[in-house]
């Protein structure tokens, strides 16, 4: 059955969704050069390679959060010293979403430290969906899991994108997270493709996962009914408090090997070089545009991290022959 499944929605789209661990593997592994001679060759095909989609990120509700994910700084389970903030109001929201777009973001994306949207500050929430998309901007919200009606609510509202990261393989999401499951974040990616919604979906390299969990975490992207319309590569901001504020930190190449991987795997997805790019050289953040990532975070600030600085990406961009879409 799963693999009538599979070929049908191979040819539906005209690009694969049946990748075996041994070919991404095979892929992930093969020496650098041929890895990012081919992952740029796929990029070129689907791609200007010379524009880079800008995003910004809000925070409308900060930390507290009921959920163990031990590499957040906004997880209620860990003392990080985050200070708690409540639901930001609509029209701050607003203000903030005009300011991203005077400085060069097309997309806003909001994000709440929830298990999932509930009551009133869902309603709150779409409000602000709508304030935002009213400003002419592409809107993207991070709320947790969702159910069926949550999402087509949101797709009513004008919600363009829905981030839910799968975050590593199923094998390793157990050392991970505690609190929901691999499959509840497939389920919520269910009713967010099924709500006619965009899907951003990715995961974090850094958790201690080893390559064989970095080859399951983008085959599990690869092989959804459809490939996320964006995938975010986030590199661990290890934080202080976290389980994880330990944690090696991942072989820059290994780095770069994954969104290689991912652009080739998923060739007409938007890859997001993510979370960490504040303290990455300028050098590495161009070794993943190479290797096929054409997205970023602009702004000082991700959710509650600092972000590469502003001017910074200005002038890599100036040097680097990129501009924003
Ligand atoms: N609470 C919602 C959820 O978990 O889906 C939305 C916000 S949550 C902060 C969004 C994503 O940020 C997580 O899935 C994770 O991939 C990423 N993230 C959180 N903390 C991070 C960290 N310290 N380093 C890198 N990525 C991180
Ligand atoms: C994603 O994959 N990375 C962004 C966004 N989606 C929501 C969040 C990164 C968060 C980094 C830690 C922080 O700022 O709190
Ligand atoms: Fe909560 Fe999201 Fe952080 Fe997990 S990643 S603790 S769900 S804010």
């Amino acid at each position: 059955m799963q693999a009538a499944k599979t070929v049908l929605a191979t040819t539906d789209d005209g690009l694969r969704h049946d990748w075996t661990a041994e070919e991404v593997e095979a892929l992930f592994s093969q020496p650098f050069n041929d890895l990012l001679f081919q992952a740029q060759t796929v990029h070129r095909a689907n791609f200007d390679p010379n524009r880079i989609q800008v995003s910004r990120l809000i925070s409308i509700k900060t930390g507290a959060c009921p959920e163990d994910c031990s590499y957040c700084p906004q997880s209620a389970h860990y003392a990080t010293g985050l200070e708690k903030e409540k639901l930001m109001a609509v029209e701050e929201v607003v203000a903030a979403a005009r300011q991203a777009k005077d400085e060069g973001a097309s997309r806003f994306c909001m994000g709440a430290a929830w298990r999932g949207p509930k009551g009133e500050d869902f309603e709150v929430a779409v409000a602000m969906i709508e304030g935002v998309k009213a400003l002419g901007m592409e809107t993207c919200a991070t709320f947790g899991l969702l159910d069926k009606w949550q999402a087509s609510r949101l797709k009513e509202a004008g919600l363009d994108y829905y981030n839910h990261n799968i975050d590593t393989s199923p094998e390793h999401y157990s050392e991970v997270i505690s609190t929901r499951t691999f499959q509840d974040r497939l389920d919520t990616l269910d009713v967010v493709r099924d709500a006619g919604l965009h899907v951003c979906s990715g995961g974090i390299i850094g958790l201690g996962e080893g390559r064989a969990d970095r080859v399951k975490m983008l085959l599990t992207l690869a092989n959804m009914p459809k490939h996320p319309d964006s995938v975010p590569i986030n590199l661990l901001i290890p934080i202080a408090g976290t389980p994880l504020a330990d944690a090696e930190r991942p072989d820059n190449f290994d780095f770069v090997r994954t969104i290689a991987t991912a652009r080739i795997i998923m060739p007409k997805s938007f890859v997001r070089l993510s979370a960490g790019r504040e303290g990455m050289s300028e050098e590495m953040q161009s070794l993943c545009f190479l290797a096929g990532a054409n997205s970023i975070f602009c702004g000082q600030k991700l959710l509650t991290a600092k972000n590469a600085a502003p001017g910074q990406d200005k002038s890599l961009f100036g040097r680097l022959g990129l501009s924003p879409m």
